[in-house]
């Protein structure tokens, strides 16, 4: 998006009446609605950064925290944060920022469209810069695709733009709204091999759904699963398909690493749950010059 359109150019130029506007949180802090016949989303330039998913009249699927912030350098808490080029702390120096920095950079409008009519699609960009290249030296372009149809579908192209292979980590770390998270379980990793990120030690097998009654951290691996939560307060299912994953994180932070995080209220972790399509630990993804790999999910309630 050329930031020297006005508000009122931008949405001549991207917008498509009824289904598609920009408008700005703050000042300088541009928000794309998307619209269809059945469910509204919202996304941030900032990180490339889907912030919110809501059939109609129904709960919103995805969980936003009340304590984010929104400014520049700064993740979003919530919605689906685009976690490029490393998942979790950097592998070797901890002054680099956690989870990478795709998500606390603007990315730029590259299109719209509607397709047949009713369902809207937005594509961002993200090439690497100076910053980017003092934090990992490798060339790259990302492309974010999201388009609201019967799912919401999210995809991300991660392109090799530079002369050598590059090795990276990445996820769609995507946070769900649920009604208890004691009440709720994640079907779909039943036997999958796992890496307790909470003890470390060898790798664990997941013995039936996924429930909770303390902070979870999970790495599945070597999955390419569907999960689905089943959520009875809400009288719905919850189904997160992926592609080009190897691995979903599931994480809930319970009560003592939400009093930890300044932008996560003391007692929002009962309203969310994370399922993360990721490339994370051994499934790191290793990307050949001009080549490009697609890592999407795709999102969907049902009611039970
Ligand atoms: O997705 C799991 C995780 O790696 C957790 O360990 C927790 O740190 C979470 O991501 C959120 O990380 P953030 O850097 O956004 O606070």
């Amino acid at each position: 998006m050329e930031t020297t359109l006005t508000l009122d150019e931008i949405n001549i130029r991207y917008g498509h009446e009824n289904h598609i506007f920009i408008e700005e949180k703050t000042a300088g802090f541009p928000i794309i609605t998307l619209q269809s016949p059945t469910a509204t989303a919202t996304v941030a330039a900032h990180g490339g950064h889907v912030l919110s998913y809501t059939p109609n009249g129904e709960e919103p699927v995805l969980w936003l925290s009340a304590l984010s912030h929104y400014k520049e350098g700064k993740a979003i808490r919530g919605g689906i944060p685009i976690i490029f080029p490393w998942f979790g702390p950097h592998p070797s120096d901890t002054d680099k920022p956690s989870h990478g920095f795709a998500r606390t950079r603007f990315w730029t409008l590259h299109s719209t469209r509607l397709i047949n009519g009713e369902f809207p699609q937005v594509r961002f960009q993200l090439m690497d810069g100076e910053l980017t290249r003092s934090l990992w030296p490798s060339k790259f372009s990302l492309e974010l695709v999201v388009t609201l149809q019967e799912s919401l579908k999210v995809e991300l192209f991660i392109k090799n733009e530079d002369t050598k292979p590059f090795t990276c980590t990445c996820a769609l770390h995507s946070y769900f709204a649920v009604s208890h998270i004691s009440n709720i379980e994640i079907q779909g990793l039943e036997k999958t091999s796992f890496i307790d990120q909470l003890t470390g030690g060898p790798l664990k097998v997941q013995e039936g759904p996924i429930t909770f009654n303390a902070e979870k951290d999970n790495i599945y691996v070597d999955t390419a699963a569907t999960c689905k939560i089943i959520d009875p307060g809400f009288k719905r299912a919850v189904i997160v398909e992926k592609s080009g994953s190897l691995s979903t994180v599931i994480w809930n932070p319970w009560i003592d690493k939400s009093a930890r995080m300044s932008d996560f209220g003391d007692d929002e972790y009962t309203g969310m749950v994370c399922i993360e399509a990721a490339n994370a630990a051994h499934n790191a993804i290793t990307i050949s010059p001009s080549q490009t790999h697609l890592l999407s999910t795709s999102i969907r309630a049902e009611s039970i």
